[in-house]
């Protein structure tokens, strides 16, 4: 194969010769493709998945036997979908994890480009996320929000490990480039003041009443946004769920991580059936349908990342 020039395509004789030219340039052609580029509807490349509680907790106490906070920045188990080749995402734009913060342990604090939320699954008094230099409570139920460029950080002044549940959009940061991160001058970030009512926190409590005077959506079925503040890139909802109550969601361009905040019950995704429990996560990736049950009076923590596909006028449901 010759050097590529004007002459080399003005003689290239066969459509061949053409494409091996064109190996060459940088530049290829767009109509010989072995897949297009551009199709009718949403390729479900992530799929439905389930992890349970039950086996995150032993796992997370393993992880506190081997790695202190020193060595890991974060002790979290990454939700990956078991779809995903990257290893990372729980869905494309988002990540799931379960993190644990021993009793009398810190986790440094940082900040970052990525925006961060957390669910607080079991924790005792004493246990807080330090965000921008204040100590919020992590209380059982509790959603707790980290925006972007917050200093955050967690400190376990109880007498029992801490364990949550973080959701970051990391994975759309890696998608769109603009990573950021920066580790605390001081380690953990100074914190005296505990801020009960900081706007970051959404307090279990609060939701249930907020809750109670909702109409129901469906039969059984009544469902709060949590905010203000939002998130820029993820939307987060709390289901109320009451016993035997069947749900079903119309199937939407948007993604959304489920959590189970308290209750039991059963979901079906694209025919795949999770048993959830208290603690549990899973993943209904864009373009699949959900519906399911509960088994007794429950609630759900949803986020999704609705508000990013709704800013471009990519939000379809159907
Ligand atoms: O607690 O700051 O699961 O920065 C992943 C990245 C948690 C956190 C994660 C993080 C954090
Ligand atoms: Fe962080």
């Amino acid at each position: 194969m010759g050097q590529v020039n004007e002459a080399g395509f003005a003689t290239a004789g066969s459509m061949e010769r053409l494409y091996e030219l064109l190996q060459e340039t940088g530049m290829g052609p767009g109509w010989n493709k072995p897949e297009p580029s551009l199709y009718p509807l949403p390729k479900k490349n992530f799929v439905p998945a389930h992890w349970k509680y039950a086996l995150a907790k032993p796992a997370l106490d393993a992880a506190g036997l081997y790695v202190d906070t020193e060595q890991a920045e974060r002790r979290n188990l990454i939700l990956f979908n078991p779809a995903a080749s990257d290893r990372y995402a729980t869905a494309r734009t988002m990540i799931a994890a379960y993190q644990m913060v021993m009793a009398d342990e810190t986790a440094r604090s940082h900040r970052h480009s990525p925006n961060a939320m957390r669910l607080v699954v079991d924790a005792r008094p004493g246990a807080y996320t330090v965000v921008e230099g204040k100590k919020i409570p992590m209380v059982p139920g509790d959603v707790l929000l980290t925006p972007n460029g917050c200093w955050h950080g967690h400190q376990n002044e109880s007498d029992a490990s801490a364990y949550w549940i973080d959701f970051l959009d990391a994975p759309l940061v890696h998608l769109l480039g603009p990573m950021f991160f920066e580790q605390h001058p001081g380690g953990l970030e100074r914190a005296v003041e505990v801020d009960e009512r900081s706007p970051m926190r959404f307090a279990l409590t609060d939701v249930q009443r907020r809750l109670d005077s909702t109409t129901d959506a469906q039969p059984g079925r009544r469902e709060l946004r949590i905010g203000p503040p939002f998130l820029d890139t993820m939307a987060v909802y709390v289901s109320r769920l009451e016993a035997g109550c069947n749900f079903a969601a119309e199937r939407a361009t948007a993604n959304s991580i489920f959590a189970v905040i308290e209750g039991h019950g059963q979901s079906v995704v694209d025919g795949q059936e999770f048993e959830w429990r208290r603690g549990d996560v899973f993943v209904v990736p864009s373009w699949h349908r959900h519906s399911g049950k509960a088994a007794e009076r429950s609630h759900v923590l949803r986020v999704t990342d609705e508000p990013v596909l709704k800013h471009f006028n990519w939000l379809r449901h159907e």
